[in-house]
């Protein structure tokens, strides 16, 4: 039976990691250690012999340049690529630009676990009124986004499944291997649709920047688990171990 490999890296570490504060589509570059997150990210990818032949991005520069630096390392900077707005990470609402410490320290650490981890309890929104409302933004002239936007985990699902779906589905079926450079929040909900993992669960999980992540899928493209892999998780990360278990508990202490 074929086998069909689907490479999912979030970007490296952003400016905005770097400084602790809530992102979401704000547009900000990666920080010159993510850079170089990226790069290991794409030797790594080499060294495990694995060959992407069509990319997917967001429309957001930290994951088109995370993708750039692994297709550059693999050499398949010639790849078909799409960059799509379903892959952008999840809008914050009034939360973008906030620092994630000072955050909790007005409203307690349970109130921004509840807004960053819960699965259906969004941020408060932004109008149209903020410069973080996707109708000032040129990039997505062509789409109609409500009055007041945000998105919880639950919202971004419901639009980075179906885009999956419809989109690299057909992809993987027709017997090609993807790489998706994403967000830590759009990743989430894709591995929750991919595995399976429940509100609770998911709650819990936390991807680390520049790592890649390896899922095998079968010819129902139900995800073989492998060995390494981190439960819920059925891919396995590459590179170290430890450090990958440093990097996640690094996202989680960004607010404490
Ligand atoms: C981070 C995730 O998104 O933040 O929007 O601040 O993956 O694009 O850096 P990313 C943001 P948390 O949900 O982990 O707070």
């Amino acid at each position: 039976a074929d086998k069909h490999t689907l490479v999912l890296v979030r970007h490296g570490e952003s400016t905005w990691n770097l400084e602790n504060k809530f992102t979401g589509w704000y547009d900000c570059p990666l920080s010159p250690k993510g850079e170089e997150e990226v790069v290991e990210a794409g030797r790594q990818i080499k060294a495990a012999g694995i060959v992407p032949s069509v990319a997917f991005t967001s429309m957001q520069k930290r994951a088109i340049k995370t993708l750039q630096g692994c297709l550059e390392e693999t050499d398949l900077m010639w790849l078909p690529t799409t960059k799509a707005w379903e892959l952008n990470e999840r809008h914050y609402g009034a939360l973008q630009g906030l620092d994630k410490q000072e955050t909790v320290d007005k409203h307690g650490k349970d109130q921004v676990l509840i807004w960053r981890r819960s699965y259906d309890i969004p941020p408060p929104t932004v109008d149209k009124s903020s410069p973080h409302h996707p109708s000032n933004d040129p990039r997505y002239a062509d789409q109609d986004f409500p009055e007041e936007w945000t998105e919880s985990l639950k919202t971004t699902l419901e639009r980075v499944t179906p885009y999956y779906e419809k989109n690299i589905v057909p992809e993987l079926k027709a017997g090609k291997d993807v790489i998706i450079a994403a967000h830590g929040n759009s990743l989430r909900a894709l591995v929750k649709h991919l595995d399976d993992i429940g509100e609770d669960v998911i709650a819990e999980l936390n991807i680390p920047t520049g790592t890649p992540l390896i899922y095998e899928l079968d010819d129902d493209l139900k995800p073989i688990p492998q060995e390494g892999a981190i439960a819920p998780l059925s891919g396995r990360y590459l590179g170290d171990q430890d450090a990958i278990r440093a990097r996640i508990e690094g996202v989680k202490n960004q607010t404490k």
